[in-house]
């Protein structure tokens, strides 16, 4: 059983985190995604989540590929995620291409993958406006 896990927001759930999950599933049995917490992401990534972690969280269950969702609350618990899961492969999108590749050091796979260039949650709030 080869287990992968991958990270992120996933606010305002769209076709480019569906494409990055169905690749990043496709690269093992198990899918395992670390969702960030609305603290981790107002503290370290100054996002504020339209939806909060536990209505993303409900909405990355019902996603065919995912697995398991556990929470990402902070940048340091990839290493040790990767021995708690027994995880094979980490896989992110490109646009973090070679941050995490020290990863490798535990033992895991580090892949990156392109992005769905022209989605994204930014765009989504962008096209709707402010008075949506
Ligand atoms: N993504 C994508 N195509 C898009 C938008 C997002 O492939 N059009 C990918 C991102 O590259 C990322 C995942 O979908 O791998 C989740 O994207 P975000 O929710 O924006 O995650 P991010 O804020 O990058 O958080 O510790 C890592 C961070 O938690 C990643």
């Amino acid at each position: 059983m080869k287990r992968v896990i991958t990270y992120g927001t996933f606010d305002l759930l769209h076709y480019g985190h569906i494409n990055l999950l169905q690749r990043a599933k496709a690269l093992g049995d198990y899918l395992v995604v670390a969702l960030s917490t609305d603290e981790f992401n107002w503290n370290e990534k100054q996002k504020k989540c339209y939806f909060s972690y536990e209505e993303r969280k409900r909405l990355l269950e019902a996603i065919r590929y995912v697995d398991l969702v556990i929470p990402e609350e902070s940048w340091e618990q990839k290493k040790t995620d990767i021995h708690e899961y027994h995880i094979d492969t980490f896989v992110m999108g490109d646009d973090w291409k070679g941050k995490f590749d020290f990863l490798e050091k535990e033992g895991a796979e580090v892949v990156y993958l392109p992005r769905t260039p022209e989605i994204s949650t930014t765009r989504i709030k962008e096209d709707l406006g402010p008075d949506s």
